[in-house]
């Protein structure tokens, strides 16, 4: 029997139909995407994830199911191992800190150059334009899927001893740094006597006593309720703040219909967008009020005038000069114009 024309192409569109149908199977949607982030929802991080999570779930009908895990928990809270298992597949996403990711991908230790820009303006020069575009290169060249970016924030000095106003003042202080080296040179530079661990490990040393301060954003300040752990001075120092990136798995990205890696791409530029005004709440010039609610927590906080602020730009040069070498001139040149040509 002679088909006809309709029943041809009904056959046709079946036929078309099979390998798509094939590709969805392989493309498997998991029942539960893990999302690693160093803090949680109190802190504006992890904040962030939960908004990334809660925005896929609802523009995917729940396709897509997010689920945060703080604490760096899946690599057992050490956050440097976070970006290789984003990579092998342990993590799915990640919102990462730049700090955390540095040992895997040396160009991030950009953003831990101290002093390379002290502003906001000069954070999202170093977050748009040129720059971000190598940085989310170099990601993409590492394995992994980068979408947006969010902010830890400006990650002020804090101690249980003395206050700080001079580079002077911090001779002789254990300073619990994060997991890149260059915190080690910055700390040593000025005297002091850094030793490197996880966030996990920190807030123990601090109550023990082991470490006499730290560096972090107000914000993980007050939501850590680091007075209750005997950090007592908070200076102002504003050396450096750490961007935060939204990335996903390779595999897990190519498993996603086109459509939706679209919803979760913009969804992570919604979130970030959203994550970036919960970092710096009460710490711009025409809102304050951080500085005082740290300040109402019995916290001594000292804000350096421009010529303090210099002794201690002066006394980080040379470790600013080391690294520019060890994270490519060219790139350290770019941000520097970025920096430069600033929108304030
Ligand atoms: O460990 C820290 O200090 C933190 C929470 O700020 C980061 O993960 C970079």
């Amino acid at each position: 029997m002679r088909r006809t024309a309709l029943q041809t192409l009904a056959f046709g569109l079946a036929a078309l139909a099979l390998p798509a149908t094939v590709a969805f199977a392989q493309g498997a949607y998991k029942p539960e995407y893990k999302l690693s982030t160093v803090v949680g929802p109190a802190f504006p991080w992890g904040k962030g994830g939960e908004i990334w999570a809660d925005l896929v779930r609802e523009r995917t009908q729940g396709r897509i199911n997010i689920k945060l895990y703080p604490g760096a928990s899946l690599v057992g809270g050490d956050q440097t191992r976070e970006f290789t298992a984003v990579r092998q597949g342990i993590i799915d996403l990640a919102i990462g800190s730049t700090i955390n990711w540095s040992p895997q991908i040396k160009e991030l230790n950009l953003y831990s150059m101290p002093f390379l820009t002290q502003d906001h303006a000069g954070i999202d020069a170093l977050t748009s334009g040129a720059v971000a575009q190598d940085v989310f290169g170099l990601i993409e060249k590492a394995g992994v899927v980068p979408l947006a970016w969010g902010e830890n924030g400006f990650r002020e000095v804090t101690n249980s001893k003395r206050e700080i106003r001079k580079p002077d003042d911090m001779k002789g202080l254990k300073f619990r740094v994060v997991g890149s080296p260059i915190f080690n040179d910055t700390f040593t530079a000025l005297g002091a006597n850094p030793t490197q661990m996880s966030w996990a490990d920190a807030q123990p040393a601090l109550a023990s006593g082991a470490v006499d301060g730290q560096e972090n954003p107000l914000h993980i300040f007050t939501a850590a309720k680091l007075q209750t752990l005997g950090q007592k001075y908070v200076t102002v120092w504003g050396y450096l703040a750490d961007p935060l990136i939204f990335v996903v798995n390779k595999e897990v990205w190519a498993s996603w219909s086109a459509a939706d890696r679209d919803i979760v791409r913009q969804a992570a530029l919604d979130a970030g967008r959203q994550e970036i005004a919960l970092a710096r709440k009460g710490l711009t010039a025409t809102d304050d009020a951080m500085y005082k609610e740290v300040a109402a927590l019995g916290v001594t906080v000292t804000r350096l005038t421009a010529a303090e602020k210099d002794a201690f730009v002066k006394a980080t040069r040379p470790v600013y000069d080391k690294w520019a070498q060890q994270i490519g001139p060219d790139l350290v040149k770019k941000a520097e114009a970025a920096v430069a040509a600033r929108k304030r």
